[in-house]
């Protein structure tokens, strides 16, 4: 049995998450005219100075307030939590979109205990949506509860999924995506792995899976999605993660996870 969580600790993360992220999506929404990028893993795979800025932001400002917390955080940041509460964060999720200025991306912001993620807050301020779950509190999209969809058939079903950075890796999800296209609704690519997992949470597609993801991409995300009704999981029923992340209603997730084997 999961441990009842601290009411009073649940608000004070939440809304230290909030006022974080709408720091960080200030700071991100004044656009640079030019941006220094640095390739991580491939060509592909990239950070630009905004997305060190953001978790620089995010860093301090966690500090400030709870100084003995631990972080994890996409572009290096990584402290040892002494109060049993770590912040999992990815200062920008979907780089790619904002270095292109599309919309989408987001700020990615949770917390664990030693039971798992207690609070997520997924911020994008490109589409006015701010979500926010703790764990057994439910979902919301800007303050309003948001349920999964209960589609319970492929050909009803509209999916996201996301691309590997890794060339070879994405030549077999293209192979794959051939062979689920003829009988789903439609696939979509947002680019950006926490707004696909918000959108599984409230409705806006039915299912998502992608490989690759960190955990700072699927913490937040992941919690918001179970706190609206969808399960969440890797290949046959393993554990959602780098290697899986299939996430949808229970009817849809059953089919979903046949097909991706
Ligand atoms: P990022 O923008 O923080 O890198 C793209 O499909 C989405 O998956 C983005 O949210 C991207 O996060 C995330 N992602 C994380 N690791 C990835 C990987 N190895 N390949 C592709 N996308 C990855
Ligand atoms: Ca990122």
């Amino acid at each position: 049995m999961k441990q009842q969580p601290n009411s009073d600790l649940i608000n004070e993360l939440l809304e230290l998450a909030f006022g974080i992220a709408r720091k960080a999506g200030e700071l991100l929404t004044n656009r640079p005219d030019s941006f220094d990028i640095n390739q991580k893993s491939s060509a592909r795979d990239f950070a630009t100075h905004m997305d060190h800025a953001s978790e620089k932001l995010i860093v301090r400002e966690i500090l400030e307030a709870r100084p003995n917390d631990g972080i994890i955080g996409e572009e290096g940041a990584a402290r040892v939590s002494t109060s049993g509460i770590t912040w999992v964060i990815d200062p920008i999720d979907g780089t790619v979109n904002y270095f292109y200025n599309l919309p989408g991306w987001n700020i990615s912001i949770a917390a664990k205990d030693e039971e798992g993620v207690l609070i997520g807050v997924v911020y994008a301020p490109t589409l006015n949506s701010l979500w926010h779950a703790s764990r057994g509190g439910g979902a919301f999209l800007n303050e309003k509860a948001i349920y999964v969809s209960q589609a319970d058939a492929l050909s009803d079903s509209l999916i996201a999924t996301g691309f590997s950075y890794d060339l070879a890796e994405r030549v077999r999800q293209g192979e794959f995506i051939a062979s689920l296209i003829p009988r789903v609704r439609d696939i979509r690519r947002n680019g950006a792995a926490a707004v696909d997992l918000c959108h599984v949470a409230s409705g806006a597609v039915d299912g998502y899976f992608e490989t690759g993801l960190k955990e700072w991409d699927l913490a937040a995300g992941g919690l918001i999605a179970r706190e609206a009704g969808a399960l969440v999981s890797g290949r046959n029923g393993q554990e959602a993660g780098e290697a899986m992340v299939i996430a949808a209603g229970p009817a849809l997730h059953a089919l979903l996870t046949s097909e991706i084997g």
